[in-house]
């Protein structure tokens, strides 16, 4: 039943897409189209030009394909549900290469793979992929339209649903070829515009034959096998981490895997905070908190201006700056609800689509988490009848919502903002039961890097393999640095000295449980309360002491009154054991084992600093 197999049925009998104009290129980005045509060779090529129009071409012709299930267009109009291929349900890192001429450009950190003999190799399994099928050219920018960071990527997919994912996720269609254009030189006009080449197809989604390959020294990236969003949506992961963090360390600057959010004090201050935390341990949850009743009324807001990435630069003046790449949110649904995430509920509410949800008798989506007790009945992601007893999720752990963020309720103003916005605070967090405090400061910049390349975080189901195992992931960053992870640490190094200041480095774990396994924080919402502390430090005005691993707030620093959190629970919270400490020192030792020889000095001697303060 799966929809990769749908998908992969010759096209003839649906009707032909309605001829486009193929609109005026320059001559590169058109040779590279007419290359991977004959390649590929589709029976079709759509242009798409990014139009309302299109996007209900493109849905109606996914739904006669298989692709889409129309949902109830009363209760959620214009959402549409996917259900991917079973064994294509989460990035691939396994299959996930960087690509260079030297294993040295992609470091201990990464798959590597010869580029030559990656595109021999891939070339072989695109040759002919696409016969019987439509190529849909996916033009797109990533970035507000005219800042100077915007990328343009060209992505050509025979998925309709990769179609109009990007369409969400990114500004896409007319927008980037003249994007493009604007970049051309008068001087040079024949030039070869920089762009992203990248090149999709599902194929016969077999997991054996999948391969996301990147050729950052050529801005391409070749993905074959998958549907996924991680492996197929390529401006996200691939282009605006893999590809973006490369050239930022080309370009003096930064492509990270962070949420960006505003907050508004009662005072009317704006303080802008960057978040890295691994996959699925609540970006999407903390870029759109929605703060305590109190705390809203006394004028506090929490505004979105990214959920899962930032691009950064210094400007002019010395300050990080900072913008969002993206146009959309792909989020995890298990476990968001009207109470975890309103605001992400709101998003989802029309223009989505799903991947992997359970469908209501009515036309509506479940999850787990969506509702305090589960539906009588409903389909399951695997298109199966699904009633609670079934022993099955009717949702798959990472099924997703792709929605527009101008749904957003607390979209910040700024989002399309292409001078972007100054950084204030910078934070890290893993999911840690055990050892890791709630939050501390780093002591400053070097420290701060280190706290985040030693980040470690119990695996999620946002990528293939074991769940809950403490894995280091250096910055959030780990599946996704484009090149080698020593030069990306001295990168981190050297912006610093770009900067006339700084933002403050944090370090948080909203997932610190006691021993009966219960969390100790609420977490959400009254993450907010941390939040103020982190904004307070960073503008200088709040106290903290000095501790073996950073700064830390006293229960008196944190504003506990009218949460669940008492005194001791705080202190529980807070707690560092030397020999947990200790332990942990050692366990990074697996890290640094593996970046022997690469290590940059720094690293070196805040572990040294550490092991002596303890
Ligand atoms: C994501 C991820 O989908 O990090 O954002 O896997
Ligand atoms: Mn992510």
């Amino acid at each position: 039943m799966s929809d990769a197999k749908t998908e992969l049925k010759p096209e003839s009998k649906y009707p032909k897409p309605p001829a486009r104009a193929r609109p005026a290129l320059s001559r590169h980005v058109q040779a590279w189209i007419d290359q991977c045509v004959e390649l590929c060779q589709p029976e079709n090529v759509f242009w798409c030009d990014g139009s309302p129009e299109e996007k209900q071409t493109l849905l109606k012709r996914g739904v006669k394909e298989g692709a889409f299930i129309e949902l109830n267009q009363e209760k959620l109009p214009g959402c549409y549900l996917h259900r991917s291929n079973p064994n294509d349900v989460a990035r691939s890192e396994q299959a996930t290469f960087i690509c260079t001429p030297s294993q040295d450009m992609a470091g201990g950190t990464n798959n590597w793979m010869e580029a030559r003999s990656a595109y021999a190799k891939l070339r072989g399994l695109f040759s002919g992929c696409m016969k019987g099928r439509t190529m849909y050219v996916v033009p797109f920018v990533m970035g507000p339209i005219g800042s100077p960071l915007a990328k343009v990527g060209v992505e050509l997919t025979d998925s309709v649903y990769v179609a109009v994912s990007m369409g969400i996720m990114t500004r896409m269609g007319t927008v980037a070829w003249k994007q493009l254009d604007a970049g051309v030189s008068a001087a040079d006009p024949d030039a070869e515009p920089e762009f992203t080449r990248c090149l999709h197809s599902i194929a016969d989604c077999n997991p054996q034959r999948r391969y996301i390959c990147h050729f950052p020294l050529d801005n391409t990236i070749w993905s074959f096998g998958s549907g996924y969003g991680g492996n197929a949506l390529l401006g996200k992961k691939c282009l605006a981490l893999r590809i973006a963090s490369f050239l930022g360390q080309q370009q003096d600057w930064m492509a990270e895997h962070m949420l960006l959010m505003g907050a508004t004090s009662p005072e009317g201050e704006k303080t802008y905070v960057a978040a890295a935390f691994p996959s699925a341990c609540g970006k999407t949850n903390f870029a759109m908190l929605i703060p305590p009743q109190k705390y809203r009324d006394a004028g506090w807001k929490i505004t979105t201006v990214g959920d899962d990435i930032v691009w950064m630069w210094v400007d002019d003046t010395g300050r990080l700056r900072a913008i969002n790449p993206e146009a959309g949110y792909f989020g995890v649904v298990p476990g968001t609800n009207d109470q975890t995430n309103p605001n992400a509920m709101a998003a989802m509410q029309r223009d989505t689509l799903f991947t992997n949800v359970g469908l209501l008798p009515d036309g509506d989506v479940w999850w787990e988490g969506k509702t305090p007790e589960p539906p009588a009945e409903c389909i399951d992601w695997t298109g199966q009848e699904w009633t609670p007893g079934s022993g099955q999720k009717a949702a798959h752990p990472n099924s997703r919502f792709t929605a527009p963020m101008a749904n957003n309720p607390a979209l910040d103003p700024a989002a399309n903002d292409p001078a972007g916005v100054p950084v204030s605070a910078i934070i890290f967090g893993g999911r840690r039961s055990r050892v890791v405090p709630l939050v501390y400061q780093a002591f400053n910049w070097i420290h701060g890097v280190y706290l985040g390349a030693t980040l470690g975080s119990e695996t999620t189901s946002a990528a293939s393999g074991h769940v809950g195992v403490v894995r280091r992931d250096p910055m959030a960053m780990l599946p996704f640095i484009g090149y080698n992870i020593r030069d990306y640490l001295v990168h981190w190094f050297r912006m610093r000295k770009k900067m006339t200041d700084c933002p403050r480095i944090f370090h948080v774990n909203w997932f610190r449980t006691d021993d009966r396994g219960r969390f100790l924080w609420p977490g959400y919402g009254e993450n907010m309360r941390i939040l103020k502390w982190i904004i307070d430090r960073s503008r200088g005005r709040a106290y903290a002491r000095e501790t073996l691993i950073g700064w830390m707030p006293r229960s008196s620093d944190i504003d506990l009154d009218g949460v669940d959190v008492s005194f001791e629970q705080f202190e529980q919270l807070q707690a560092i054991n030397v020999d947990d400490v200790k332990a942990e020192v050692m366990s990074q030792e697996e890290l640094f084992l593996k970046l022997a020889g690469d290590l940059p000095k720094e690293m070196i001697f805040q572990r040294e600093l550490l092991i002596s303060r303890l």
